[in-house]
């Protein structure tokens, strides 16, 4: 009788058996195969005859097993022995042995894999993490190895790279100012150097780093790229030196951090290439095109109208959550033309040219109301938002760089000159108006109302309007150079209506009041550059003095109100005898405000502008002849 559980058979294993890792099944004598002798001698001879029988069929059938099953390693020599002719073709045979082969190897690294995790679980947890960690630094070095291959560019022609060691000023009282631009410049970016390296920019009174959400939450070195071209004009050549090299070893774009296009456009490609055109060193360009490339996946939009921020690593891409009805803003997508041609140039891959193109046709397609371009655009079903219209945020860029577009092209883009004109005629029309004190000012654009404010913004086209003069239709240089003359003097009132003689950031003409700012979140001042720049550009037409006068002023109110021990700080009203700071300094202060003080006290030689054209945030790009070369993808546009 059988027990429950026991085991009688020995063909079959039994329950028990051990699996060994192979997972080959290895027969063992059960509790029950252990008793089995016990119970022979109980057994009738006729059951032993079939217990014996049973015994004789199983020898046999291993017998049989042993010689007339195929012989696995015959088989294996017998593809390798020549083939009679009538055997399978050649082709077959071939991949049979590749199939061998393949199955071999699968087994050789099973066993490996098998061998290297028996030799794991018998280590002990530190030294799995050490060679975890080993393993970690050495995947991060064949990176950064992979990463430090520069895609090799295209040679092409350098433009002419004119007046950027002159500038030597004769007269000595300009050269003094000039050195004490030079020694604030020093001052914001030694305590930017000690404080801040390597953030984005500095918190000058906490002494420490800053960024904002316009560089995700990334720490690119902002202030150093912004910085450079500064540097280099004013002679700090030891200090272009640090930069470079932290730009060589650090500034790497490959980070998970959402940024602006438009922000990271002017401050980091235009710096970048500013700082090359200028250097001759070949990073800054290899550096501006690996950005520029990480920035292309913001166009992936139904119209081609980029988004207004993007991921760097993923290239997903959105628009700021305030921007009426999910639009970009036009001075943001309509502010990247300069850089991209020259990436067109620089690299010989037409995407820069065609995209930047692409937006400009589109546009010019749109109906405007009143002949004015709103500040609104929705990138999925190219409409215009809201019916606002600006000459300061929102707007300024996009007008600046149709006028720039044309400079740059050596005035052979007409197309660019023509669209400016004509939106400028607009502006004036309905945005530019006179105070009753006598002060022109650019009001904005609200569904059909003028709201009589100007922005600090919007005094950069004092400079815009100057700028061009020369080339305006009807032979209205003298008009626009007025205008700006005019823009220069309003600016500078808002400025010397105040206690620190620092402008506001917003300024009224309304009910008596003039040039000054009504509600006290407009009475700050963050070291913007707009005034000054414009006092440099009515400077270079005119020779007027009071333009440097004027300089001088913002220079010693900013020495005066905005300077502490660790650089240079914005301050939160500037109707205020004892101002409080914002703690920020900017990175535009030394890319703008400080480039533009040091242009107005040199001489006419630094920078020309018959060669040189300033992107928005003062980075200057040399003029491309485009008469005498062709832009890859621009025939097609044509
Ligand atoms: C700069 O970043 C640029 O000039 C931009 O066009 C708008 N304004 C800031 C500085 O105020």
């Amino acid at each position: 009788e059988m027990v429950k559980g026991e085991c009688i058979s020995v063909l079959e294993p039994c329950r028990g058996s051990l699996l060994p890792l192979s997972g080959r099944r290895i027969p063992t004598l059960s509790p029950g195969a252990a008793s089995f002798p016990h119970h022979r001698a109980t057994l009738r001879l006729s059951e032993k005859f079939i217990l014996l029988l049973i015994l004789s069929a199983f020898i046999t059938l291993c017998f049989g097993a042993f010689f007339f099953l195929p012989d696995n390693s015959k088989h294996k020599l017998s593809h390798s022995a020549p083939s009679p002719p009538d055997h399978k073709p050649q082709r077959g045979r071939d991949l049979m042995e590749e199939e061998e082969s393949l199955r071999d190897k699968i087994r050789v690294d099973h066993e490996r894999a098998l061998q290297e995790a028996k030799e794991k679980l018998r280590k002990s947890r530190d030294e799995l993490r050490a060679e975890i960690q080993t393993e970690k630094s050495k995947v991060v070095e064949d990176l950064k190895k992979k990463k430090e291959v520069p895609k090799p560019l295209p040679p092409v022609p350098m433009p002419k790279v004119v007046g950027v060691n002159d500038g030597d000023p004769v007269e000595p009282d300009v050269k003094e100012k000039r050195d004490k631009i030079r020694e604030m410049m020093k001052h914001a970016w030694d305590s930017y150097r000690q404080y801040g390296w390597g953030h984005n920019e500095l918190k000058p009174l906490a002494k420490k780093g800053h960024s904002t959400n316009i560089f995700g939450n990334s720490q690119m070195g902002a202030t150093i790229v912004d910085a450079l071209d500064s540097l280099y004009m004013m002679g700090l050549h030891d200090e272009f030196k640090d930069g470079q090299e932290w730009i060589e070893q650090n500034l790497d774009f490959s980070v998970n951090a959402e940024v602006s296009v438009f922000e990271v456009n002017i401050r980091f490609i235009g710096g970048l290439l500013a700082a090359y055109y200028l250097s001759g060193q070949e990073v800054f360009k290899v550096k501006a095109v690996q950005l520029a490339e990480k920035l292309l996946p913001a166009f992936n939009t139904p119209t081609g109208i980029p988004w207004a921020m993007v991921n760097l690593k993923s290239g997903v891409g959105r628009n700021w959550g305030w921007a009426s009805a999910g639009s970009s803003i036009l001075a943001e997508f309509g502010t990247l033309h300069m850089e991209f041609v020259h990436l067109t140039y620089l690299t010989g891959n037409p995407a820069y040219y065609q995209k930047v193109m692409h937006i400009r046709k589109l546009l010019a397609k749109m109906d405007r109301p009143n002949g004015l371009y709103p500040n609104y655009l929705n990138p999925r079903t190219g409409r215009w938002g809201q019916h606002h219209t600006s000459v300061g945020g929102l707007g300024d860029s996009f007008y600046e760089y149709l006028l720039k577009a044309w400079l740059m092209s050596d005035k052979t883009d007409t197309e660019a000159r023509k669209t400016y004109d004509d939106a400028i005629e607009a502006i004036e029309r309905h945005l530019i108006r006179k105070s009753n004190g006598g002060l022109t000012f650019i009001g904005e654009w609200k569904n059909g109302h003028l709201e009589r404010k100007m922005g600090h913004l919007t005094c950069f086209a004092g400079g815009m309007f100057a700028l061009g003069a020369d080339g305006s239709p009807d032979a209205k240089a003298g008009h626009y150079l007025q205008l700006g003359a005019e823009i220069a003097h309003t600016c500078h009132e808002s400025y010397d209506r105040t206690v620190l003689k620092l402008g506001p950031e917003a300024f009224k003409f309304d009910s008596g009041l003039e040039a000054v700012a009504v509600r006290q979140n407009e009475k700050y001042y963050i070291l913007r550059p707009e005034v000054i720049e414009t006092y440099w550009y009515m400077w270079r037409f005119t020779h007027d003095p009071k333009y440097r006068q004027w300089g001088w002023e913002a220079a010693q109110a900013i020495d005066k109100y905005c300077r502490v021990s660790g650089g240079f700080s914005g301050v939160k009203d500037v109707y205020s005898s004892n101002p409080t700071y914002d703690d920020v300094q900017q990175s535009f202060f030394l890319a703008e405000t400080l480039k533009y003080l040091y242009l107005l006290f040199s001489s006419d030689d630094l920078m020309p502008l018959e060669s040189w054209v300033f992107n928005t945030e003062a980075h200057p790009l040399p003029v491309l002849h485009l008469a005498n070369l062709t832009l890859p993808g621009s025939q097609a546009q044509r």
